[in-house]
């Protein structure tokens, strides 16, 4: 299964100031298989967006783990980088050292 690219369903708009273009053409640019996922173009038409990100705007990107990632320039950045992938969980409480006799 592929990664995500949650936008909107502007598609038409391709001017770099557009944030879901701009996440679009990078992953695009990048040769990164993903899948399209479209959503109203209307904020209040995107309670999916919401329970999904905890917000309603979109571009996001939805890893395989189910992992988010948002912000157009965020995800441009690490297509190009090559680095569009989840965030690793945060290492794991060192143990208490033990006392030393
Ligand atoms: N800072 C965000 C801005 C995202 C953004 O404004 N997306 C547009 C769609 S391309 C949106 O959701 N607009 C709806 C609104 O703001 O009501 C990013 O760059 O990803």
């Amino acid at each position: 299964m592929a990664i995500k690219l949650h936008r909107c369903s502007g598609t038409f708009v391709k001017i770099g100031g557009h944030p879901c273009w701009k996440a679009q053409k990078a992953l695009d640019d990048a040769g990164i298989d993903y899948e399209l996922v479209l959503h109203s173009m209307l904020r209040p038409r995107r309670p999916e967006v919401e329970r999904m990100t905890g917000q309603r705007k979109v571009p996001f990107i939805e890893f395989e783990d189910g992992t988010i990632l948002r912000e157009s320039t965020e995800i441009a950045a690490r297509a190009k980088a090559g680095t569009l992938m989840p965030e690793p969980p945060p290492p794991a409480a060192e143990p208490p050292a033990a006392p030393t006799p």
